[in-house]
């Protein structure tokens, strides 16, 4: 069976708890093809989440995503994109902890927005994210602080 590549992100509020969480992906059996460490500027964290835009938690999600570093991680398995959101969990950490104790959102989120982790939810929206974090030179600039933006 053929593997799958998703994006996976370590969030802000369990930076701290990285090697824990990065030792649970590997328990699992996912491959670490890539990893990057970046504190994400406010364009950044809106252009990724720009899905969400307009929402009511969406400038409260945008401020925590720019509050400290965040780990970049491109993930392979089979089946890595359900994969990978059945180990991070629910994303409400009181659901979380109700229906899997043993998830990373149940271990290391606080709540719904500093909910630890974050995973692809389909083959589309991995191949955006990986390419908004990884392969920077075939996409645009978004990440890489010092390079020039098509869109200046
Ligand atoms: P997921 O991260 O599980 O894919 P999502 O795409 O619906 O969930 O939302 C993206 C992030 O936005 C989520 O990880 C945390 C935040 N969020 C979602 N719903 C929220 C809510 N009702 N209140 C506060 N933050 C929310
Ligand atoms: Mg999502």
């Amino acid at each position: 069976q053929g593997k799958e590549q998703t994006l996976g992100l370590i969030k802000p509020n369990a930076y701290s708890k990285r090697a824990d969480i990065i030792g649970l992906i590997k328990k699992d059996g996912f491959t670490i093809a890539e990893q990057k460490e970046v504190t994400l500027t406010r364009n950044q964290v809106e252009n990724f989440y720009a899905e969400h835009r307009g929402k009511k938690f969406y400038d409260e999600l945008c401020t925590f995503m720019t509050s400290g570093p965040t780990i970049a991680l491109l993930l392979e398995k089979a089946d890595a994109i359900k994969e990978w959101r059945r180990v991070m969990g629910p994303t409400s950490v009181e659901t979380a902890k109700k229906e899997a104790p043993n998830s990373i959102r149940a271990l290391y989120g606080e709540n719904v927005t500093k909910n630890a982790a974050h995973g692809s939810d389909s083959p589309e929206s991995a191949k955006r994210e990986v390419g908004f974090f990884f392969h920077v030179e075939d996409t645009y600039a978004m990440i890489k602080p010092n390079a020039v933006s098509h869109k200046d």
